[in-house]
């Protein structure tokens, strides 16, 4: 492909859009613009390629097509056959999956399926059986009742939210935390690692349905197989939500127990983190869930997004390269490189360190809220996100930490002597910030006194950092 080629989509696009309503166009371009100078360290961002972007930005997103390839509420359906049947393909070869369901929308909505699977695979209802096979005219009040309260009364266990687990695995300001009668397991105090004793006997006396592994702030790798024993056990039904480490399994660095999809009865992922793609969601599961799952739409999910589908495909093409696996590697030496440099310079992190795309710095350690140090940071063009730390003093909204992820500036092709650098902006920025006042006099948890002098200085720093990695380098828009 020739450079400008990208260039020439990009700019006829917005130039097309401009004529409509220029205000959009101008904030494409200054998006790009926005990250090209900013040092993005968000755990769950990435950088998708052109080809990905572009295979978003047509016709696809015009068509309905409820249902599933070949089994369609609309005619006319045979070019989303086409484009879904390609990117479930692509993720079965890329995972060893039996099945792959590639329409959720998001990874709530992937979760909301697999939830859904699940309890219609497992829950013991005779009004469930007779809606499954359609007889639903036939279901009294009194079914629908029994069916309510048998579906609605289920179990989890999964990761606590301080501990790194994620909102939809149980959790009240998550649907899932009212439809789930939900228990979590945290991590062992004096290590901050999952302790699978500790979940074993969590799961013994508590009985899930579910037992769910996954997490979105947890700096290091699960144990699948322990994890697989252990549901087996206590006969509840596995599940994994990889959505933030699927490009390393992807890439094949989380091999062995520590790849999901062997272990687990159903995984789901989103597929703009490490994987790299479009903003969407995805389900992995063996044949006993795979009629349910197909369910998705219209049990669960609203109409397929074909252009987001069609994108899906584009982008687990790509991550089938050898190169894909290149890059996961890169993601985590960039992290470990993170890691170490912060470590060097005294800064105190949750496990003491990371064995995948995240790191998780207790700001405690430099008197901080996390809500301070995100915004001190953002002051100095560093885009990072607070997020809990085990046992958090300072609750969900102000937070005691900073998580910190390699997948996207590794995607810009940033090295472990770059990360070192990062490292240094970091600990140097958090070290100067000091926490401020409220108007009374009292301790704030959210103002913060950094000289912006600084800020201007470390900002400088981030861009220069980042000058010898362009990003889209054969995106020109003029
Ligand atoms: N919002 C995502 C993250 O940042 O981890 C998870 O849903």
């Amino acid at each position: 492909m020739s450079l400008n080629a990208e260039s020439t989509a990009f700019r006829s696009a917005l130039e097309v859009i401009r004529a409509v309503e220029p205000r959009v166009a101008d904030a494409i371009g200054a998006e790009l613009a926005d990250q090209r100078e900013s040092l993005k360290l968000i755990a769950s961002e990435n950088y998708a390629s052109p080809a990905t972007l572009l295979a978003m930005g047509n016709w696809f997103s015009d068509k309905y097509a409820e249902g599933t390839v070949g089994r369609r509420f609309y005619a006319g359906c045979q070019n989303v056959d086409t484009v879904e049947a390609l990117a479930a393909e692509h993720a079965r070869e890329l995972f060893g999956a039996a099945h792959a369901y590639v329409q959720p929308h998001s990874g709530i909505d992937a979760n909301l399926v697999a939830f859904w699977a699940i309890l219609a695979d497992r829950v013991e209802s005779p009004a469930l059986k007779k809606a499954q096979v359609r007889q639903v005219n036939e279901l009294t009040e009194a079914d629908w009742f029994a069916l309510r309260r048998e579906l609605g009364n289920q179990r989890m266990l999964g990761m606590s939210l301080d501990a790194g687990g994620h909102l939809t695995h149980g959790f009240r300001p998550n649907i899932s935390g009212k439809m789930f009668d939900q228990r979590s397991y945290g991590t062992d105090p004096a290590t901050g690692l999952v302790d699978y004793d500790k979940v074993a006997e969590a799961a013994r006396e508590f009985k899930p349905l579910i037992l769910v592994a996954g997490y979105s702030a947890y700096p290091r790798k699960v144990n699948f197989r322990i994890m697989r024993e252990i549901a087996d056990e206590v006969g509840a039904t596995f599940m994994v939500d990889m959505a933030h480490f699927a490009g390393l399994v992807a890439g094949k660095v989380f091999t062995g127990d520590f790849d999901p999809v062997p272990h687990a009865h159903i995984v789901t992922t989103t597929t703009h983190k490490s994987l790299r793609g479009p903003r969407g969601g995805m389900v992995l599961c063996g044949p006993e869930l795979a009629d349910q799952v197909d369910r998705g739409c219209p049990m669960v999910l609203g109409g397929p997004l074909p252009h987001v589908m069609a994108a899906k495909a584009v982008a687990l093409a790509e991550a089938r390269r050898p190169d894909f696996a290149d890059y996961a590697q890169r993601i985590v030496d960039n992290a470990q490189a993170l890691a170490d440099g912060l470590l060097r310079r005294g800064a105190k992190l949750v496990t003491g360190g990371t064995d995948n795309h995240l790191v998780l710095i207790d700001v405690s350690g430099y008197g901080l809220t996390g809500r301070q140090a995100e915004q001190a940071l953002l002051d100095s063009g560093i885009v990072t996100n607070r997020n809990s730390v085990p046992q958090d003093p300072n609750g969900a909204w102000y937070t005691s930490g900073i998580r910190i992820g390699t997948p996207a500036l590794t995607s810009r092709g940033l090295g472990t002597a770059e990360m070192d650098a990062t490292a240094e902006l970091i600990h140097n920025v958090l070290t100067q910030t000091t926490p401020g006042s409220n108007p009374d006099g009292t301790p704030s948890k959210a103002k913060y006194v950094l000289d912006p002098a600084l800020a201007d200085k470390v900002s400088g720093q981030a861009s220069e950092l980042l000058t010898g990695f362009p990003l889209y380098p054969a995106v020109d828009l003029g």
